[in-house]
């Protein structure tokens, strides 16, 4: 399995893909929209879905990621991969471990890549919602998104 779909099963795990923008309210695109120039651009998408998805799975807001935590939001912990995140050692996933990961693997870059189909830069409405509508419908996802829980502190 690659590190995108990886992403994709936690992502989808964690409920943020109930999140993203376009779903259905447009409360959730204003969230990643935060210009409010009706498109979500690269650093747009990648700040929100870094706040999003850190929010999902620090499911008792400490602030940290624990491996219990994430292995609630990604079952097949990769316990290589926790440690590797968990640089200053001390078996949490804090904010700042948690966004240096996502850089390193440059997952966030990809998926905007994924989301936004005509190539134009930027996340259209519309190009959100077919992308929602795929995942859901993509095997091994549906499952995961029962433990949708909107975090409501953002
Ligand atoms: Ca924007
Ligand atoms: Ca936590
Ligand atoms: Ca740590």
């Amino acid at each position: 399995m690659t590190t995108y779909h990886r992403i994709i099963q936690g992502i989808a795990a964690c409920g943020a893909l109930a999140l993203l923008p376009g779903c259905t309210t447009n409360g959730a695109f204003a969230r990643l929209d935060t210009n409010h120039d009706g498109s979500g651009s690269p650093q747009e998408f990648d700040a929100y879905m870094k706040r999003e998805v850190f929010a999902c799975a620090d499911a008792n807001r400490d602030g940290e990621v624990s491996q219990q935590e994430w292995r609630d939001v990604n079952p097949n912990l990769n316990a290589a991969k926790f440690r590797k995140a968990d640089r200053n050692g001390n078996d949490c996933i804090d904010r700042r471990e948690a966004d240096a990961t996502f850089d390193r693997e440059e997952s966030l870059k990809k998926l905007f890549k994924q989301i936004d189909t005509d190539g134009s830069g930027g996340l259209s409405h519309a190009e959100v919602t077919a992308y929602r509508s795929k995942i859901r419908q993509a095997p091994g996802t549906t499952r995961a998104v029962k433990t949708s829980t909107p975090p409501n502190r953002l």
